[in-house]
């Protein structure tokens, strides 16, 4: 320890110490600062051991784990080569027309973004992602790109992980130095679920791209342009990455009785984001409701209407969409998302690696190592057991997603979140309402947020058991969910077709509504003032310098920052303890071994825990590096 370290120093010892010793002696803080944090460390073991996790305390306990075997990779000091530096040598413009003329098919995976998201309500942690990030780099530059960032990875890092986003993809990048990398952007929303100021969002790009991100992936939830077309400038003007405007998809093209999102509509919203400077277009699929062939429809369509790339995105809800990609990439689409085998199918992506056996013959088709992308669908299969309280239970495909069209990352949070209403048993009810609230706000494009206003509506209508007459009939004297009347304000922007003003006027009563941008209700950031108060309160206690990437984190989410913070303060970085004993604790006699700093370790066994005492205090036992180390922690039972 620190008494130890000064006991033991030459200077010290032979009686030569000044005022200015411990001042000239830095390093004897370094390691009480070590010291520090082995034992927040071992706090937040104890805590979990007596209290567990409270993101999971609903679970039933279950140990079936596996361990996860990581790929073999060749080392070496160059990474070969992928579309990352194409991107460095090429430039955003001339990489897009290099996309377009390439010819053969393109993956995304999204394993480590939207596939959790999807399937295990983005509880994916960093520590798991990291372990195959290298190797995976290296075994496979020939994939487009990696989405890992965005959507709601960043709200449940700090939020349920107590991790920081930032760091998640520094780390990735510096594994990933050869691989584009993408995350996914709500427009005005940024990654949250309101609008934000503009130049909030314009900080927030450009700190994205400083840290990692290549692909900006920018939908709205309404598909509302004058969200989509900033964002789309700021990734011009702030990075050399690139810009991949979104068309978010619903209802079906090839209906006859489509008048509203008909294949004219999806034309021009093509048209208006290429012209607003997109380097792609995205068709985001979130629901998993493109068919076959509307699929072949849009995309030859829009292929022969607009000069950049196409990047389709789909979920595999229905369980059909692999016959999507296949009529897609048959009408020259350019790259198509897909999920390694063990994170892919249902609500998450098509499987990447039946993909590419699908593709095997085909005249687009790309060279892939199957053996080891099955390696790393194993080894994702095996990190999914980890987090089995965060599955959705769905086991099978859903022909019902064509009726109620929810999408993939909403329908795994949709369950949990009927269950804690105690309408568990009403799941299908639920689904159903969704279908008919979405009719009764004039049929909208459901996408986060503007799907979680239908969901919570929806929710809101089966838990007091009312119907959609009821609203019609005796929605003035009823009170609607926030979401809901904010979104009919107007501060999700303005649907396609405009709001029906019947029930307008029955969530709002006398609330006047608006119809231009959120943004222009919105008072610009003052970097310099606010950041100074940001330091002010937080400047202390993260145990390290505090930077523009925290401030943004502070502005997105200033009371999950907040607690975040307060957890930070308390259990120190908790990003590098396993899955298994971040979310079940230890049994006695375990050893784990968890990276405090790089290269510095920690060999932490769990000897044995006391009874709590009249305060209710337990005391746990454990070694640490061999030397044992007793915490005290309040048992909240
Ligand atoms: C998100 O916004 O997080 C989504 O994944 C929408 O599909
Ligand atoms: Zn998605």
């Amino acid at each position: 320890g620190f008494l130890d370290n000064i006991l033991s120093d030459q200077t010290f010892r032979k009686g030569e110490v000044t005022v200015n010793f411990i001042k000239d002696n830095p390093q004897l803080f370094e390691i009480k600062k070590a010291r520090n944090r082995a034992t927040k460390m071992v706090k937040f073991l104890g805590d979990i051991i007596v209290n567990g996790n409270e993101d999971v305390k609903n679970a039933e306990k279950r140990s079936d784990f596996i361990k996860p075997v990581i790929p073999s990779f060749p080392e070496g000091e160059e990474y070969p080569k992928g579309t990352k530096d194409l991107l460095t040598e090429y430039g955003p413009d001339k990489f897009s027309r290099w996309l377009r003329h390439e010819g053969k098919i393109h993956y995304t995976d999204t394993t480590m973004r939207d596939a959790h998201q999807s399937l295990l309500a983005t509880r994916m942690r960093t520590t798991d992602m990291l372990k195959v990030a290298e190797g995976f780099a290296r075994n496979h530059p020939e994939v487009f790109s990696l989405e890992v960032w965005g959507g709601a990875t960043f709200d449940v890092c700090l939020r349920f992980l107590k991790e920081n986003p930032w760091e998640r993809l520094r780390r990735l990048r510096e594994a990933m130095p050869n691989i584009l990398l993408q995350m996914l952007l709500r427009g005005s929303n940024g990654v949250g679920y309101t609008a934000y100021p503009d130049n909030l969002i314009e900080k927030f790009v450009e700190k994205s791209w400083e840290n990692g991100i290549d692909v900006f992936r920018i939908f709205d939830s309404l598909n509302w342009m004058e969200s989509i077309a900033p964002c789309i400038e700021y990734v011009r003007k702030r990075t050399e990455g690139l810009a991949e405007g979104t068309i978010c998809y619903t209802g079906d093209i090839m209906n006859p009785k489509q008048s509203k999102y008909n294949l004219e509509y999806y034309i021009q919203l093509g048209k208006d984001i290429e012209n607003a400077g997109a380097h792609i277009l995205a068709i985001k699929d979130m629901a998993g409701i493109l068919k076959p062939d509307a699929a072949y429809e849009l995309v030859a369509s829009l292929k022969s209407r607009i000069n950049i790339p196409i990047h389709l995105h789909t979920h595999d809800t229905s369980s059909i969409q692999a016959a999507t990609y296949l009529k897609a990439i048959e009408a020259g689409v350019d790259v198509v998302d897909v999920a390694l085998g063990g994170l892919s199918g249902l609500t998450s992506q098509p499987n990447f690696n039946s993909i590419v056996e699908m593709m095997r013959f085909h005249d687009r088709g790309r060279e892939i190592d199957s053996d080891k992308l099955n390696e790393y669908s194993h080894y994702w299969e095996a990190v999914r057991r980890y987090y089995y309280p965060f599955e959705s239970g769905l086991k099978a495909g859903s022909g019902e997603v064509f009726k109620h069209e929810i999408p993939g990352g909403q329908y795994s949070n949709l369950k949990p979140q009927a269950e804690s209403l105690g309408l568990a048993d009403r799941f299908h009810e639920i689904t159903e309402m969704y279908g008919k609230v979405n009719d009764l706000f004039g049929d909208i494009i459901k996408v986060t947020p503007s799907s979680k206003v239908v969901g919570d509506m929806a929710q809101y209508l089966v838990s007091n058991n009312l119907t959609i007459e009821d609203v019609l009939e005796k929605g003035e004297e009823l009170s609607f969910p926030q979401s809901v009347k904010s979104f009919f304000r107007g501060d999700l922007g303005q649907p396609y077709g405009g709001f029906p003003e019947k029930i307008q006027k029955i969530v709002l009563k006398d609330e006047k509504p608006y119809t231009d941008r959120p943004n222009a209700h919105l008072k610009p950031i003052d970097f310099e003032e606010e950041y100074a108060e940001f330091e002010k309160t937080f400047g202390e206690g993260m145990g390290r310098e505090l930077d523009m990437t925290d401030f943004l984190s502070y502005k997105l989410y200033p009371k999950v920052f907040t607690d975040a913070y307060n957890h930070h303060v308390e259990f120190g970085s908790v990003v590098n303890i396993p899955t298994k004993n971040f979310f079940y604790g230890m049994d006695p006699g375990e050893e784990i071994i968890v990276e405090l700093d790089k290269g510095k370790t920690l060999l932490i066994q769990f000897i044995s825990s006391s009874e709590p005492n009249e305060d209710g205090m337990a005391k746990i036992f454990f070694k640490v590096n061999g030397q044992t180390r007793t915490v005290e922690v309040k048992d909240k039972s």
